[in-house]
């Protein structure tokens, strides 16, 4: 229908999704397998951000085909074949090795949205860093070994603005899973990674995003908006400060 391409002005609707990755170190026999510098297995994934009952992954409640058409994820050039183009859910990579390297996410959606690709950026995360005595030193692998897989993962919303009303139709008719209020298996997801003790909770366990957690991450990002506007607006006083006194100085030239 010729009114389908219409834009819906003034509306904006949005799809909560996570993406990050899930990290074990190789068992001996895995280690067998694979090129010999090789020790960690990882998934790198997007998926939707409540948790699937009884799952063993974070997240993956919803299939998000019906949003997205493609997400491509590109890897550190030492993979081959780096990007790594996946067209159906679910959404995600599983590769071993090494090292921890910035994954490139680039999301596109179903033609129908009229949206441009997105692009995110993951740091894929091997290690379980806060465990290590000294900053910036891989921990021990028998403590990383104690410590159970790393999870490291994002929440995000992806906001549709003047959505097409074809496009609405489509999220409308898919409403996402909402999250649990409390996790349901007492496992939280260890945002801040600072304390050894946050990573002790996800041992053994899947950890779940919730709408507390949530709260707390978007309280969290207000908190440091605030911080970088005050900062602007220190430096903006210093140049102002700055420009006076420059002009001052040219009067004295001047005069
Ligand atoms: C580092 N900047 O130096 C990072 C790069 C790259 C990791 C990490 C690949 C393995 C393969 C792999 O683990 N690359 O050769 O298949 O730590």
């Amino acid at each position: 229908m010729a009114n389908e391409r219409v834009r819906v002005r003034g509306l904006s609707i949005f799809r909560p999704i996570i993406y990050g990755n899930t990290a074990t170190l190789l068992t001996r026999e895995e280690r067998e397998n694979v090129p010999a510098e090789h020790t960690h297995k990882w998934t790198v994934a997007v998926r939707s951000a409540a948790p699937a009952p009884g799952s063993d992954i974070v997240g993956g409640a919803d299939n998000l085909g019906y949003f997205l058409k493609r997400v491509s994820f590109k890897l550190h050039d030492t993979y081959p074949n780096p990007t790594r183009n996946i067209d159906k859910p679910p959404f995600e990579v599983s590769e071993t090795g090494w090292g921890e390297f910035e994954v490139t996410i680039k999301l596109h959606f179903i033609p129908e949205s009229g949206e441009k690709a997105l692009t995110i950026y993951h740091h894929l995360k091997l290690h379980p860093w806060s465990l290590s005595g000294e900053p910036d030193s891989i921990p021990p692998l028998e403590v990383a070994q104690k410590a159970g897989p790393v999870h490291s993962w994002q929440y995000d919303e992806i906001v549709f603005n003047d959505p097409y009303q074809n496009f609405l139709n489509v999220l409308t008719n898919n409403p996402p899973t909402p999250l649990p209020r409390a996790s349901t298996n007492g496992r939280t997801i260890p945002f801040h990674i600072a304390n050894p003790a946050s990573l002790e909770a996800s041992k053994g366990g899947v950890p779940e995003f919730t709408t507390l957690i949530v709260k707390d991450e978007s309280e969290r990002l207000e908190k440091a908006k605030k911080t970088i506007i005050a900062e602007q607006e220190k430096t903006r006083a210093a140049l102002i400060a700055k420009e006076k006194e420059l002009e001052q100085l040219q009067k004295m030239l001047n005069g």
